[in-house]
Parts: structure tokens; sequence; C-alpha cells
């Protein structure tokens, strides 16, 4: 059964078109600095919002229209899902989908049977995989709806929450690794805590490095090679979440040893959660080799909780690609859709135009910041502002030539130190939209 009848596959019509089941910006095969936009982009749907989402909110359940939202829960129902979802992914042309193990398939009764209905759906990813075209981006367990995990996986006081949690991360590699999926996300459900005076932490920050070393582990023995991503987010659902920005994260990796397994998907409104822009995370991560990939998505300057809406915003996606250029672009990672259409958009032609929109919003930030840095007027300036570490005393600091007693010298005789200059944030503002329009 089709569920989009009568969507025909999305395509490129210019910036000039006002159809809103067409791109205005991304041309999948137009070049831009030697690469194609589809290869710079690598858009990723998310299975949890797109295909289980139906809008609920604490104030109400969910109440969209979806073919896909099938009753009785069974293996039958989640492949039939799994076929609507990959018409909807061929007919919006992305080339990835991201998943966890329990929007996929049915939790069974036991452990084994759950693990059962994940390989019997798992084999029709597959074969959907292979008459599509379509892969996946990274897999990743649901380690949070649960009660077992009440409080937290790999981070809760009771030892048998991590074992099952275990159990899963172990099953869910398999099942991205047979399909291929070119990363593995962590992203810290409810490990976190409400209240230290219950929380021994140290305590479980051990537990949760121990969990990502034993995947890392169980990786290297099925010759799973796809890039292991965290992701953080700083509270929501937990009021402190451990893993709460790019900077916590890369020191709790490096802590244990683990910054050579996983690198980091930043997703924008935990960024904003965090009191960050994305722009920040994405320069912290990349200037520390540690950007891997990105949830996309947006936040509400005037909600304080993570909305998951589709991003739209110009100014923000090309920062986003910027930041993206800037460090080589994306190796394992891409833009992945962690975002839901509002409750009130309950019609399924919505996602589609949720979709062509946070598409078409990144291809334009692409655009707009390659001509940025085919210009080079940016580049200029940057470079200008750091001057005088280029030569002289700057240079011979940067070379570790000097001590503080040398520069001490160096200052008693020159007496003061040159003159600054104007940071000259409002003209970059200003050249920054020079390109946006
Ligand atoms: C939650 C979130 C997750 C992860 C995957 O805020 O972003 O959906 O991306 O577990
Ligand atoms: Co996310």
């Amino acid at each position: 059964m089709a569920a989009f009848p009568e969507i025909e596959k999305i395509s490129y019509e210019g910036p000039e078109s006002h159809n809103p089941l067409a791109f205005r910006h991304y041309d999948a095969d137009a070049v831009i600095e030697g690469r194609s936009m589809k290869e710079h982009l690598r858009f990723s749907v998310v299975y949890w919002h797109t295909f289980r989402g139906a809008g609920a909110d604490p104030f109400g359940p969910g109440c969209a229209e979806r073919a896909w939202q099938l009753e009785d829960g069974s293996v039958d129902d989640a492949i039939r899902r799994a076929e609507m979802a990959f018409e909807f992914i061929e007919k919006l042309g992305a080339p990835y989908y991201a998943f966890h193990d329990r929007d996929i398939a049915p939790e069974g009764k036991t452990l084994q049977e759950t693990n059962q209905n994940l390989d019997a759906v798992a084999e029709a990813l597959s074969q959907l995989q292979s008459s599509t075209g379509i892969k996946l981006l990274w897999g990743t367990a649901n380690l949070f709806s649960n009660k077992r995990y009440m409080h937290g996986a790999a981070t809760s006081p009771n030892a048998d929450a991590f074992a099952f949690a275990a159990a899963q991360v172990k099953k869910a590699l398999e099942i991205t690794n047979q399909l291929g999926g070119e990363g593995y996300t962590f992203w810290g459900g409810r490990e976190g805590y409400q209240n230290l005076w219950n929380t021994d932490m140290k305590r479980e920050l051990d537990h949760l490095a121990q969990l990502l070393h034993m995947a890392v582990d169980y990786a290297k023995e099925i010759g799973f090679e796809g890039q292991f991503y965290i992701e953080p987010k700083p509270k929501e659902p937990t009021k402190h979440q451990y893993d709460s920005d790019a900077a916590a994260c890369i020191n709790f990796l490096r802590a244990y040893d683990l910054e050579n397994h996983l690198k980091l998907n930043l997703e924008t409104n935990h960024a904003t959660l965090a009191g960050h822009t994305m722009m920040h995370e994405m320069d912290t991560a990349g200037s520390q080799g540690m950007l891997g990939s990105i949830d996309a998505n947006t936040g509400d300057e005037l909600l304080g909780w993570d909305t998951d809406q589709f991003p739209t915003n110009v100014y923000l996606t090309t920062q986003c690609m910027l930041m993206l250029l800037k460090y080589g672009g994306f190796k394992s990672g891409g833009v992945n859709f962690d975002a839901k259409v509002r409750r009130e958009s309950f019609e399924p032609i919505d996602l589609f135009h949720a979709h062509i929109g946070g598409m078409d919003a990144f291809a334009a930030g692409l655009k707009i910041a390659a001509a940025i840095r085919a210009d080079g007027e940016l580049a200029r300036l940057l470079s200008e502002r750091y001057a005088s570490w280029d030569s002289g005393v700057g240079a011979a600091i940067e070379k570790g030539e000097h001590s503080l007693k040398t520069l001490e010298a160096y200052m008693l005789e020159k007496g003061e130190a040159d003159a600054n200059t104007s940071g000259r944030q409002e003209m970059l503002e200003n050249l920054i939209n020079r390109y946006v329009y």
C-alpha cells in the first residue's frame, strides 16, 4: 500500500519556483567546491520523529494522520511501516536514514523475542535499502523509554539496567553493521541526574565510559567499521545530562581514553539548551578534530525546551555549512533531520513540506558559505586581525621560543603593547549579509 500515492518524486525547480513540493536550492548533482550537493549534505531522515511520532505532547496524545500508524504492534506492521518509510525517503530524495532499535521493531515479551523481531525487520530493511539505494547513516539503541531505564541506563544505580542496556547495544550494533550503517550514535537518554543527594557522579561516569569501551571492543569483534558518535545535550529529560555540551563531551572522552573512537554528533536545539550557538558547538568540536555529524533542527528562542523544529533559517544553515566546510566536510556523518512537524501539522503532506524546507535551507546555506569562501574577504579580514602572530614576537611565541622571563624582558624594553585595532563586528555582520541577501 502506498502511503503517498498522490506525491511524485520531489525535483529541483530552481529559486524561481513557487511549487511547495519542489526544491528551490537543493540540486543534488550540482557541484560546489568539487563535490556534489548530495555528497556535501548527506541528508538523512529520522525514523523516530517522522515514522513513529504522532504529535503527542504533555497535554494530549498524538493526532497525526499516518498510514503507518498501525495498531497491533506486530512485526508485519513494522515491515509495512518500513515500506512506507522508504517510499517517503525515496520520493524526497534523501540518501540516508537513521533509527533507534525500538523505532523499527516492536519490543517482545523477552529480550530473545525482541531480538528476533529486530532480525525480521532488519531483513526487510536490508531489502528496501538494496532496492532503493537508500543507506543507513547511523543506528542507535533506545536506552531511555522503557521503565527499566528510569534512573538511566549505563549510569543507573541498578547494575541490571546497565546489563540490559549492554545487551541492547550489542544487538543494535549487530543490526547497524548488517545494514551497512556508516555510524552508531550514543545519545545519553537518561544518563544524568535529577538530584545530587542520591547520585554518585564519579561512579556513574565511570560506568558510562565502560559501556562505551564495551561497544568499541564489540565493534572490533564483529568488524563494524562505522564511526561512533556521542551526542551532547545539557538537560531534558534529566535536569543535568552528563554529555552536556561539546566541550564536556570532549573532556569526558579524553578522560576515559575514548577520544580516538568517538566523534560528536551535534544537534542545534541541544546547543541552544546549553546556552551556545550551533556555530559555537561546531567550532568547538571541529577545532579539536571531533566534528562527526549533525542533527539538524532548531529550537524556539521563546521556549526553553527541545522543540526539535525543522531548520528554515538560512543564517543558521550558512553558519553550519561554513563550519562544516572549514573542517573539511563530512567523512561519515550527515545532515540528519532530528526534527518533527508541529502537532497542528497533522497531515502526511506536512512531512514533505518540512523536509523540503530543511533541505533547501541547508542547500542555500551551502551555496552562501561557498560564496563567502570563494570571495575570501572574510578570511582576509580574519587573518588580518591575527597578523601580529605572523611575525615578530607573536610568531616566536607560537614557535615556543618564549617564556614568562623572556616576555618580561621584551616588554621591559618595549614599554607598552602595540595599540589594538577594532574588532569590526558590525562591519563583518554586514559583510555576511551581503552574501545572504
Ligand atoms: C534526543 C535526541 C535523540 C538522539 C538519538 O533529544 O536528539 O533523538 O538524536 O537518540
Ligand atoms: Co538528536
